[in-house]
Protein backbone atom coordinates (compact mmCIF):
# COMPACT_ATOMS: atom_id res chain seq x y z
CA UNK A 1 0.00 0.00 0.00
CA UNK A 2 2.60 2.31 1.24
CA UNK A 3 4.85 1.87 -2.44
CA UNK A 4 1.56 2.38 -4.41
CA UNK A 5 1.07 5.63 -2.08
CA UNK A 6 4.33 6.86 -3.17
CA UNK A 7 4.20 6.23 -6.70
CA UNK A 8 0.80 8.32 -6.60
CA UNK A 9 2.52 11.06 -5.31
CA UNK A 10 5.12 11.16 -6.82
CA UNK A 11 3.57 11.03 -10.30
CA UNK A 12 1.14 13.87 -9.17
CA UNK A 13 4.44 15.87 -7.99
CA UNK A 14 5.35 15.25 -11.66
CA UNK A 15 2.49 16.11 -13.19
CA UNK A 16 1.94 18.91 -11.09
CA UNK A 17 5.68 20.31 -11.94
CA UNK A 18 4.90 19.96 -15.29
CA UNK A 19 1.89 21.76 -15.38
CA UNK A 20 3.39 25.03 -13.68
CA UNK A 21 5.99 25.01 -16.14
CA UNK A 22 3.95 24.79 -19.33
CA UNK A 23 1.46 27.21 -17.62
CA UNK A 24 3.96 29.90 -16.36
CA UNK A 25 7.12 29.92 -19.67
CA UNK A 26 6.97 30.96 -22.09
CA UNK A 27 7.64 28.53 -25.05
CA UNK A 28 11.45 28.81 -26.27
CA UNK A 29 11.80 29.43 -30.45
CA UNK A 30 14.88 28.63 -32.23
CA UNK A 31 16.34 32.19 -33.74
CA UNK A 32 17.62 31.97 -37.70
CA UNK A 33 20.54 34.08 -36.35
CA UNK A 34 23.48 32.36 -35.42
CA UNK A 35 24.90 35.37 -33.15
CA UNK A 36 22.43 37.16 -30.62
CA UNK A 37 22.57 41.11 -31.40
CA UNK A 38 23.32 43.88 -29.30
CA UNK A 39 20.19 45.78 -28.25
CA UNK A 40 19.57 49.19 -27.36
CA UNK A 41 16.29 50.97 -26.37
CA UNK A 42 16.75 54.29 -27.34
CA UNK A 43 14.21 56.15 -25.02
CA UNK A 44 12.93 59.92 -24.90
CA UNK A 45 11.40 61.56 -22.38
CA UNK A 46 7.75 62.95 -22.59
CA UNK A 47 8.59 62.69 -27.08
CA UNK A 48 5.21 62.89 -29.01
CA UNK A 49 3.89 60.70 -31.78
CA UNK A 50 4.34 63.60 -33.76
CA UNK A 51 7.16 65.46 -32.73
CA UNK A 52 9.63 63.19 -35.46
CA UNK A 53 10.10 64.23 -38.86
CA UNK A 54 9.17 60.63 -40.22
CA UNK A 55 5.44 61.33 -38.49
CA UNK A 56 5.22 64.69 -40.24
CA UNK A 57 7.08 67.11 -37.22
CA UNK A 58 8.39 70.30 -38.38
CA UNK A 59 11.43 69.82 -36.39
CA UNK A 60 14.14 68.90 -38.00
CA UNK A 61 15.12 64.90 -36.62
CA UNK A 62 17.09 63.74 -39.91
CA UNK A 63 19.07 61.12 -37.70
CA UNK A 64 15.50 59.33 -36.07
CA UNK A 65 13.75 60.02 -39.56
CA UNK A 66 17.04 57.79 -40.79
CA UNK A 67 16.31 54.85 -38.30
CA UNK A 68 11.98 54.75 -39.82
CA UNK A 69 13.70 54.83 -43.14
CA UNK A 70 15.81 51.76 -42.23
CA UNK A 71 13.49 50.64 -39.92
CA UNK A 72 10.45 48.88 -39.05
CA UNK A 73 8.19 51.76 -38.14
CA UNK A 74 5.16 51.12 -35.61
CA UNK A 75 2.17 52.83 -36.51
CA UNK A 76 0.43 51.20 -33.64
CA UNK A 77 2.94 51.45 -30.87
CA UNK A 78 2.71 52.47 -27.45
CA UNK A 79 3.69 53.41 -24.58
CA UNK A 80 1.97 51.82 -21.35
CA UNK A 81 1.57 54.76 -19.45
CA UNK A 82 0.64 58.45 -19.97
CA UNK A 83 3.30 59.47 -17.94
CA UNK A 84 7.23 57.84 -16.84
CA UNK A 85 7.46 55.87 -14.15
CA UNK A 86 4.33 53.68 -14.59
CA UNK A 87 5.68 53.25 -18.52
CA UNK A 88 9.22 52.46 -17.33
CA UNK A 89 8.17 50.21 -15.08
CA UNK A 90 6.09 48.07 -17.59
CA UNK A 91 8.99 48.65 -19.94
CA UNK A 92 11.95 46.73 -17.56
CA UNK A 93 9.18 44.51 -15.49
CA UNK A 94 6.70 43.45 -18.31
CA UNK A 95 4.18 44.04 -15.95
CA UNK A 96 0.77 46.79 -16.27
CA UNK A 97 1.85 49.51 -14.28
CA UNK A 98 -1.45 49.28 -12.72
CA UNK A 99 -1.21 46.40 -11.37
CA UNK A 100 1.45 48.19 -8.48
CA UNK A 101 -0.28 50.82 -6.96
CA UNK A 102 2.74 52.68 -6.48
CA UNK A 103 3.75 52.79 -10.16
CA UNK A 104 3.23 56.81 -10.19
CA UNK A 105 5.09 59.51 -10.88
CA UNK A 106 7.41 59.31 -8.43
CA UNK A 107 9.81 61.85 -5.85
CA UNK A 108 13.20 62.01 -5.61
CA UNK A 109 13.19 60.56 -2.52
CA UNK A 110 11.38 57.42 -3.51
CA UNK A 111 11.99 53.62 -2.74
CA UNK A 112 13.07 51.37 -5.44
CA UNK A 113 9.81 50.17 -7.07
CA UNK A 114 11.09 46.71 -8.41
CA UNK A 115 11.14 44.39 -6.56
CA UNK A 116 14.62 42.80 -6.55
CA UNK A 117 13.43 39.27 -7.05
CA UNK A 118 11.46 40.31 -9.98
CA UNK A 119 12.26 39.56 -13.53
CA UNK A 120 13.62 42.24 -15.36
CA UNK A 121 14.92 42.75 -19.14
CA UNK A 122 18.24 43.71 -18.16
CA UNK A 123 18.31 40.36 -15.90
CA UNK A 124 17.01 38.51 -18.72
CA UNK A 125 19.52 39.76 -21.55
CA UNK A 126 22.33 38.85 -18.06
CA UNK A 127 21.16 35.32 -18.32
CA UNK A 128 21.84 35.20 -21.92
CA UNK A 129 25.57 36.28 -21.68
CA UNK A 130 24.70 40.22 -22.13
CA UNK A 131 26.58 43.07 -20.45
CA UNK A 132 23.53 45.75 -19.33
CA UNK A 133 23.80 49.14 -18.99
CA UNK A 134 21.33 52.12 -18.29
CA UNK A 135 22.55 55.95 -19.28
CA UNK A 136 20.05 58.08 -18.69
CA UNK A 137 16.83 58.71 -17.13
CA UNK A 138 16.19 56.60 -13.79
CA UNK A 139 12.82 57.30 -12.09
CA UNK A 140 11.73 54.00 -10.65
CA UNK A 141 12.77 55.17 -7.45
CA UNK A 142 15.70 54.04 -5.44
CA UNK A 143 17.00 51.97 -2.01
CA UNK A 144 14.68 51.48 0.60
CA UNK A 145 13.21 54.89 1.77
CA UNK A 146 15.53 57.78 3.76
CA UNK A 147 18.01 57.85 1.50
CA UNK A 148 21.62 58.71 2.46
CA UNK A 149 22.89 60.21 -0.99
CA UNK A 150 26.24 60.47 0.29
CA UNK A 151 26.95 57.43 0.99
CA UNK A 152 26.59 53.91 -1.69
CA UNK A 153 22.86 53.80 -2.71
CA UNK A 154 20.93 50.29 -2.84
CA UNK A 155 19.19 49.06 -4.12
CA UNK A 156 18.80 50.18 -7.54
CA UNK A 157 19.32 49.76 -11.02
CA UNK A 158 22.69 47.50 -10.18
CA UNK A 159 20.23 45.22 -7.67
CA UNK A 160 17.72 44.68 -10.70
CA UNK A 161 19.65 43.61 -13.27
CA UNK A 162 22.30 46.88 -14.61
CA UNK A 163 25.95 45.71 -14.40
CA UNK A 164 26.49 49.72 -15.47
CA UNK A 165 24.41 52.77 -13.94
CA UNK A 166 25.15 56.33 -14.82
CA UNK A 167 21.91 57.77 -13.75
CA UNK A 168 19.66 60.95 -12.70
CA UNK A 169 17.54 59.86 -9.79
CA UNK A 170 14.12 60.72 -10.80
CA UNK A 171 13.55 63.86 -13.57
CA UNK A 172 15.30 66.84 -14.65
CA UNK A 173 13.54 69.64 -12.48
CA UNK A 174 13.48 66.94 -9.08
CA UNK A 175 16.55 67.30 -6.76
CA UNK A 176 18.71 65.98 -6.29
CA UNK A 177 20.25 67.14 -9.19
CA UNK A 178 23.77 65.11 -9.00
CA UNK A 179 24.19 61.76 -11.92
CA UNK A 180 24.99 58.47 -9.86
CA UNK A 181 27.67 55.76 -11.11
CA UNK A 182 26.56 52.31 -9.65
CA UNK A 183 25.01 53.40 -6.52
CA UNK A 184 26.73 55.97 -6.01
CA UNK A 185 26.98 60.04 -6.44
CA UNK A 186 29.59 61.57 -8.50
CA UNK A 187 31.79 63.87 -7.43
CA UNK A 188 30.51 63.58 -3.45
CA UNK A 189 32.12 65.91 -1.17
CA UNK A 190 32.36 64.92 2.46
CA UNK A 191 32.71 68.32 3.27
CA UNK A 192 29.53 69.21 1.29
CA UNK A 193 26.76 67.07 2.55
CA UNK A 194 23.83 66.55 0.00
CA UNK A 195 20.44 66.54 1.92
CA UNK A 196 17.39 65.73 0.42
CA UNK A 197 13.14 66.45 1.26
CA UNK A 198 10.16 66.46 -0.59
CA UNK A 199 8.43 67.80 2.60
CA UNK A 200 10.42 70.76 3.75
CA UNK A 201 13.21 73.59 3.03
CA UNK A 202 16.51 73.52 4.82
CA UNK A 203 16.90 76.26 6.97
CA UNK A 204 18.46 78.87 4.88
CA UNK A 205 18.52 77.47 1.44
CA UNK A 206 16.92 79.69 -1.36
CA UNK A 207 13.64 78.78 -3.19
CA UNK A 208 11.82 80.36 -5.95
CA UNK A 209 9.37 81.54 -3.74
CA UNK A 210 11.50 83.64 -1.42
CA UNK A 211 13.81 84.68 -4.28
CA UNK A 212 12.49 85.07 -7.69
CA UNK A 213 15.48 87.55 -8.14
CA UNK A 214 17.66 84.04 -8.11
CA UNK A 215 15.41 82.25 -10.86
CA UNK A 216 16.44 82.34 -14.76
CA UNK A 217 13.93 80.13 -15.76
CA UNK A 218 10.29 80.87 -14.55
CA UNK A 219 7.75 78.79 -13.08
CA UNK A 220 4.43 78.13 -14.18
CA UNK A 221 3.24 75.93 -11.97
CA UNK A 222 4.63 73.63 -8.86
CA UNK A 223 8.63 73.84 -9.71
CA UNK A 224 9.27 76.49 -6.91
CA UNK A 225 11.31 74.72 -4.24
CA UNK A 226 15.42 74.73 -4.49
CA UNK A 227 16.69 76.63 -7.06
CA UNK A 228 19.80 74.60 -9.24
CA UNK A 229 21.43 76.13 -12.05
CA UNK A 230 19.07 79.59 -11.62
CA UNK A 231 16.44 76.50 -12.40
CA UNK A 232 13.88 76.42 -9.69
CA UNK A 233 12.81 72.32 -9.02
CA UNK A 234 10.48 69.89 -7.70
CA UNK A 235 11.78 69.34 -3.61
CA UNK A 236 14.35 70.46 -1.15
CA UNK A 237 18.14 69.74 -2.02
CA UNK A 238 20.88 71.32 0.97
CA UNK A 239 24.74 70.88 -0.21
CA UNK A 240 26.73 69.19 -2.85
CA UNK A 241 27.66 72.13 -4.95
CA UNK A 242 30.48 70.17 -6.12
CA UNK A 243 28.17 67.20 -7.49
CA UNK A 244 25.45 69.16 -9.12
CA UNK A 245 24.75 68.42 -12.76
CA UNK A 246 24.95 71.07 -15.54
CA UNK A 247 21.90 71.13 -17.18
CA UNK A 248 23.10 72.36 -20.87
CA UNK A 249 25.87 69.94 -21.17
CA UNK A 250 23.22 66.61 -19.82
CA UNK A 251 22.83 65.22 -23.14
CA UNK A 252 26.49 65.34 -24.08
CA UNK A 253 27.63 63.72 -20.70
CA UNK A 254 24.76 60.82 -21.43
CA UNK A 255 25.60 60.72 -25.01
CA UNK A 256 29.55 59.77 -24.02
CA UNK A 257 28.42 57.48 -21.27
CA UNK A 258 26.38 55.23 -24.44
CA UNK A 259 29.24 55.93 -26.81
CA UNK A 260 31.88 54.33 -24.12
CA UNK A 261 29.25 52.07 -23.49
CA UNK A 262 28.95 50.63 -26.79
CA UNK A 263 32.27 50.15 -27.35
CA UNK A 264 34.13 48.67 -24.50
CA UNK A 265 34.12 44.81 -23.93
CA UNK A 266 33.55 43.54 -28.18
CA UNK A 267 33.77 39.98 -26.43
CA UNK A 268 29.95 39.73 -25.11
CA UNK A 269 26.95 41.35 -26.17
CA UNK A 270 25.53 44.37 -24.91
CA UNK A 271 22.12 45.77 -23.60
CA UNK A 272 22.31 49.06 -23.12
CA UNK A 273 19.05 51.36 -21.91
CA UNK A 274 19.67 54.68 -23.40
CA UNK A 275 17.17 56.60 -21.43
CA UNK A 276 17.24 60.48 -22.67
CA UNK A 277 15.89 63.03 -20.87
CA UNK A 278 14.72 65.16 -23.84
CA UNK A 279 12.00 66.69 -24.44
CA UNK A 280 10.85 66.64 -20.73
CA UNK A 281 11.10 70.11 -18.39
CA UNK A 282 13.32 72.02 -17.69
CA UNK A 283 14.15 72.23 -21.51
CA UNK A 284 18.29 73.15 -21.42
CA UNK A 285 19.49 72.72 -24.68
CA UNK A 286 23.42 73.13 -25.15
CA UNK A 287 24.24 76.63 -26.69
CA UNK A 288 25.11 74.65 -30.04
CA UNK A 289 21.47 74.08 -30.14
CA UNK A 290 19.76 77.25 -27.99
CA UNK A 291 17.39 78.52 -30.49
CA UNK A 292 17.82 76.50 -33.50
CA UNK A 293 14.44 74.99 -33.57
CA UNK A 294 12.94 78.66 -34.29
CA UNK A 295 10.50 76.93 -32.07
CA UNK A 296 11.64 77.32 -28.26
CA UNK A 297 13.64 75.21 -26.66
CA UNK A 298 11.39 72.67 -26.63
CA UNK A 299 11.94 72.21 -30.05
CA UNK A 300 15.87 72.86 -29.62
CA UNK A 301 16.57 70.13 -26.98
CA UNK A 302 14.09 67.68 -29.70
CA UNK A 303 17.05 68.77 -31.73
CA UNK A 304 19.59 68.06 -30.04
CA UNK A 305 18.34 64.36 -28.61
CA UNK A 306 18.35 64.13 -32.81
CA UNK A 307 22.05 64.97 -32.92
CA UNK A 308 22.67 62.74 -30.16
CA UNK A 309 21.44 59.54 -31.65
CA UNK A 310 23.07 60.39 -34.91
CA UNK A 311 26.20 60.56 -32.76
CA UNK A 312 25.62 56.77 -30.99
CA UNK A 313 24.73 55.78 -34.49
CA UNK A 314 28.18 56.94 -35.95
CA UNK A 315 29.67 55.22 -32.90
CA UNK A 316 28.00 51.80 -34.01
CA UNK A 317 29.23 52.05 -37.17
CA UNK A 318 32.75 52.77 -36.52
CA UNK A 319 32.74 50.11 -34.47
CA UNK A 320 31.21 47.81 -36.91
CA UNK A 321 28.34 47.00 -34.56
CA UNK A 322 25.28 47.99 -36.78
CA UNK A 323 25.25 44.71 -38.51
CA UNK A 324 24.52 43.58 -35.36
CA UNK A 325 22.45 45.63 -32.95
CA UNK A 326 19.08 45.48 -32.53
CA UNK A 327 17.28 49.16 -31.98
CA UNK A 328 14.54 50.53 -30.27
CA UNK A 329 13.73 53.88 -30.22
CA UNK A 330 10.42 54.91 -28.55
CA UNK A 331 9.06 57.58 -26.22
CA UNK A 332 7.88 56.55 -22.48
CA UNK A 333 5.01 59.10 -22.82
CA UNK A 334 3.19 61.85 -25.22
CA UNK A 335 3.79 65.13 -25.54
CA UNK A 336 3.40 68.00 -23.00
CA UNK A 337 3.99 72.01 -23.97
CA UNK A 338 3.41 73.42 -20.67
CA UNK A 339 4.86 71.30 -18.20
CA UNK A 340 5.30 73.76 -15.12
CA UNK A 341 7.55 76.86 -16.63
CA UNK A 342 7.43 79.46 -19.11
CA UNK A 343 10.06 78.28 -21.72
CA UNK A 344 8.19 79.08 -25.25
CA UNK A 345 7.15 75.63 -26.21
CA UNK A 346 3.52 77.57 -26.30
CA UNK A 347 3.98 80.28 -27.76
CA UNK A 348 6.60 79.34 -30.77
CA UNK A 349 4.99 76.32 -31.33
CA UNK A 350 4.10 77.78 -35.00
CA UNK A 351 2.81 74.95 -37.65
CA UNK A 352 4.53 71.66 -35.28
CA UNK A 353 1.94 69.11 -34.37
CA UNK A 354 3.20 67.12 -31.51
CA UNK A 355 0.05 65.13 -30.72
CA UNK A 356 0.31 64.00 -35.04
CA UNK A 357 -3.47 62.84 -35.71
CA UNK A 358 -4.56 62.39 -31.82
CA UNK A 359 -6.33 63.95 -29.30
CA UNK A 360 -4.96 64.44 -25.31
CA UNK A 361 -1.11 64.03 -24.12
CA UNK A 362 0.90 63.53 -21.54
CA UNK A 363 -1.48 62.33 -18.46
CA UNK A 364 -3.91 61.66 -20.86
CA UNK A 365 -6.10 58.14 -21.51
CA UNK A 366 -6.78 59.84 -24.87
CA UNK A 367 -4.31 58.26 -28.01
CA UNK A 368 -1.45 61.34 -27.74
CA UNK A 369 -0.80 60.24 -24.02
CA UNK A 370 0.27 56.46 -25.03
CA UNK A 371 0.65 55.99 -28.53
CA UNK A 372 4.34 57.20 -29.24
CA UNK A 373 6.98 56.90 -32.15
CA UNK A 374 7.93 53.51 -32.40
CA UNK A 375 10.97 51.88 -34.31
CA UNK A 376 12.81 48.75 -34.78
CA UNK A 377 16.06 48.66 -37.04
CA UNK A 378 18.38 46.26 -37.44
CA UNK A 379 20.69 46.72 -40.12
CA UNK A 380 20.65 44.09 -42.51
CA UNK A 381 18.22 42.37 -40.43
CA UNK A 382 14.82 43.92 -40.43
CA UNK A 383 13.56 45.37 -43.31
CA UNK A 384 12.45 48.59 -43.80
CA UNK A 385 8.45 49.06 -43.49
CA UNK A 386 5.97 50.13 -41.52
CA UNK A 387 3.86 47.60 -39.64
CA UNK A 388 -0.10 48.22 -38.44
CA UNK A 389 0.73 45.93 -35.64
CA UNK A 390 -0.78 46.55 -32.23
CA UNK A 391 2.59 46.51 -30.67
CA UNK A 392 3.27 47.95 -26.53
CA UNK A 393 6.61 48.24 -24.80
CA UNK A 394 5.97 46.28 -22.54
CA UNK A 395 6.17 42.95 -24.96
CA UNK A 396 9.80 44.12 -24.96
CA UNK A 397 10.11 41.43 -22.18
CA UNK A 398 8.95 38.30 -23.56
CA UNK A 399 9.91 39.31 -26.99
CA UNK A 400 13.62 40.08 -25.95
CA UNK A 401 14.12 36.62 -23.61
CA UNK A 402 12.48 35.28 -26.96
CA UNK A 403 15.42 36.33 -28.74
CA UNK A 404 17.79 35.37 -26.66
CA UNK A 405 15.72 32.14 -25.74
CA UNK A 406 15.85 32.71 -22.45
CA UNK A 407 12.77 31.55 -19.98
CA UNK A 408 10.43 33.37 -18.32
CA UNK A 409 7.55 33.20 -16.13
CA UNK A 410 4.15 34.44 -17.07
CA UNK A 411 3.70 38.28 -17.10
CA UNK A 412 1.76 41.12 -19.15
CA UNK A 413 4.21 41.14 -21.37
CA UNK A 414 3.28 39.08 -25.25
CA UNK A 415 6.06 37.71 -27.36
CA UNK A 416 5.71 39.93 -30.70
CA UNK A 417 9.39 39.24 -31.35
CA UNK A 418 8.50 38.15 -35.02
CA UNK A 419 6.28 41.14 -35.41
CA UNK A 420 9.25 43.40 -33.75
CA UNK A 421 11.68 41.52 -36.30
CA UNK A 422 9.01 42.26 -39.53
CA UNK A 423 8.83 38.63 -39.80
CA UNK A 424 4.98 38.74 -39.00
CA UNK A 425 2.76 41.45 -39.58
CA UNK A 426 0.25 41.22 -36.64
CA UNK A 427 0.73 42.14 -33.50
CA UNK A 428 -1.41 41.59 -29.61
CA UNK A 429 -5.16 41.15 -30.07
CA UNK A 430 -5.49 43.78 -27.01
CA UNK A 431 -4.04 46.31 -24.46
CA UNK A 432 -4.78 47.87 -21.51
CA UNK A 433 -3.12 51.80 -21.35
CA UNK A 434 -2.88 54.06 -18.16
CA UNK A 435 -2.67 57.34 -17.31
CA UNK A 436 -2.62 59.08 -14.22
CA UNK A 437 -4.39 55.51 -12.23
CA UNK A 438 -6.87 55.43 -14.40
CA UNK A 439 -6.96 52.97 -17.10
CA UNK A 440 -8.78 52.39 -20.83
CA UNK A 441 -8.91 49.68 -23.32
CA UNK A 442 -7.73 48.78 -26.90
CA UNK A 443 -8.76 45.98 -28.64
CA UNK A 444 -8.31 45.76 -32.64
CA UNK A 445 -9.17 48.66 -33.96
CA UNK A 446 -11.55 49.69 -30.96
CA UNK A 447 -10.92 51.97 -27.65
CA UNK A 448 -13.24 51.86 -24.54
CA UNK A 449 -12.69 54.33 -21.74
CA UNK A 450 -14.69 53.93 -18.79
CA UNK A 451 -16.32 56.85 -17.02
CA UNK A 452 -14.32 58.63 -14.63
CA UNK A 453 -14.78 61.87 -12.24
CA UNK A 454 -12.55 64.65 -12.65
CA UNK A 455 -11.38 67.54 -14.73
CA UNK A 456 -12.32 67.41 -18.67
CA UNK A 457 -9.23 69.54 -19.29
CA UNK A 458 -6.17 69.80 -17.66
CA UNK A 459 -6.11 73.44 -17.11
CA UNK A 460 -2.62 74.17 -16.71
CA UNK A 461 -1.14 71.96 -19.35
CA UNK A 462 -4.00 72.80 -21.74
CA UNK A 463 -4.41 69.04 -21.85
CA UNK A 464 -8.04 66.83 -22.55
CA UNK A 465 -8.40 63.87 -20.10
CA UNK A 466 -10.03 61.89 -21.49
CA UNK A 467 -12.40 62.10 -18.37
CA UNK A 468 -16.09 61.97 -18.68
CA UNK A 469 -19.01 60.57 -17.03
CA UNK A 470 -20.11 58.38 -19.92
CA UNK A 471 -18.92 55.12 -21.27
CA UNK A 472 -16.97 56.12 -24.43
CA UNK A 473 -16.32 54.00 -27.75
CA UNK A 474 -13.70 55.06 -30.69
CA UNK A 475 -13.29 54.03 -33.84
CA UNK A 476 -9.66 54.23 -33.96
CA UNK A 477 -9.37 53.27 -37.79
CA UNK A 478 -12.02 55.72 -38.75
CA UNK A 479 -11.42 58.41 -35.66
CA UNK A 480 -8.10 59.20 -34.54
CA UNK A 481 -9.25 61.95 -32.93
CA UNK A 482 -11.54 60.31 -30.76
CA UNK A 483 -14.33 62.48 -31.16
CA UNK A 484 -17.19 60.29 -32.36
CA UNK A 485 -18.32 58.54 -29.17
CA UNK A 486 -20.25 55.27 -30.48
CA UNK A 487 -20.67 53.94 -26.87
CA UNK A 488 -24.42 54.64 -27.61
CA UNK A 489 -24.93 53.68 -31.20
CA UNK A 490 -22.88 50.37 -30.67
CA UNK A 491 -23.76 49.40 -27.50
CA UNK A 492 -23.04 45.52 -29.17
CA UNK A 493 -19.33 46.83 -29.37
CA UNK A 494 -19.26 48.73 -26.00
CA UNK A 495 -20.32 45.51 -24.18
CA UNK A 496 -18.26 43.42 -25.46
CA UNK A 497 -15.43 45.99 -25.14
CA UNK A 498 -16.15 45.97 -21.43
CA UNK A 499 -16.90 42.28 -20.99
CA UNK A 500 -13.03 41.90 -21.99
CA UNK A 501 -11.71 44.31 -20.20
CA UNK A 502 -12.59 43.38 -17.09
CA UNK A 503 -11.16 39.95 -17.74
CA UNK A 504 -8.12 41.04 -18.24
CA UNK A 505 -8.30 44.00 -15.30
CA UNK A 506 -10.58 42.04 -13.10
CA UNK A 507 -13.03 45.88 -12.03
C1 LIG B 1 4.60 66.45 -12.56
C2 LIG B 1 5.33 67.76 -12.79
C3 LIG B 1 5.80 67.79 -14.22
C4 LIG B 1 6.64 66.57 -14.52
C5 LIG B 1 5.87 65.31 -14.18
C6 LIG B 1 6.66 64.05 -14.35
C7 LIG B 1 4.41 69.60 -11.42
C8 LIG B 1 3.35 70.64 -11.29
N1 LIG B 1 4.40 68.89 -12.54
O1 LIG B 1 4.20 66.36 -11.23
O2 LIG B 1 6.52 68.96 -14.47
O3 LIG B 1 7.82 66.61 -13.79
O4 LIG B 1 5.44 65.36 -12.84
O5 LIG B 1 6.86 63.79 -15.68
O6 LIG B 1 5.21 69.45 -10.53
S1 LIG B 1 7.28 62.36 -16.12
O7 LIG B 1 7.49 62.42 -17.54
O8 LIG B 1 8.49 62.05 -15.40
O9 LIG B 1 6.18 61.47 -15.78
CA1 LIG C 1 7.97 61.22 -19.44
Amino acid sequence: KKVILEFFTKVSITLSLLLTISCNEIPQKNITNDKTPNVIIIYLDDLGYGDVGFNGGKIHTPHIDKLAQGGLVFDNGYASSATCTPSRYALLTGIYPWRKKEAKILEGTAPLLIDTSQTTLPKILKKAGYVTGIIGKWHLGLGKGNIDWNSHISPGPNEVGFDYSYIMAATQDRVPTVYITNGTVNNLDPEDKIEVSYRKNFEGEPTALDHPEMVKMKWHHGHNNSIVNGIPRIGYMKGGTQAKWVDTTMSKKFLKQAQQFVSQDKNKPFFLYYALQQPHVPRTPNPKFAGKSGMGARGDVIMEADWTIGQLMKTLEQNSLLDNTLIIFSSDNGPVLNDGYYDEAVEKLGNHNPWGPFSGGKYSLLQAGTHVPFITYWKGQIEPGTSDALVSQIDLVASLANLVNIKIPKTDSENLIDTFLGKKSDGRKELIIEATSRTAFRKGEWMMIPPYPGPKVLKQQNIETGNSEEYQLYNLRTDKKEQKNLAQSNKAKLDEMIKAFKAIRGT
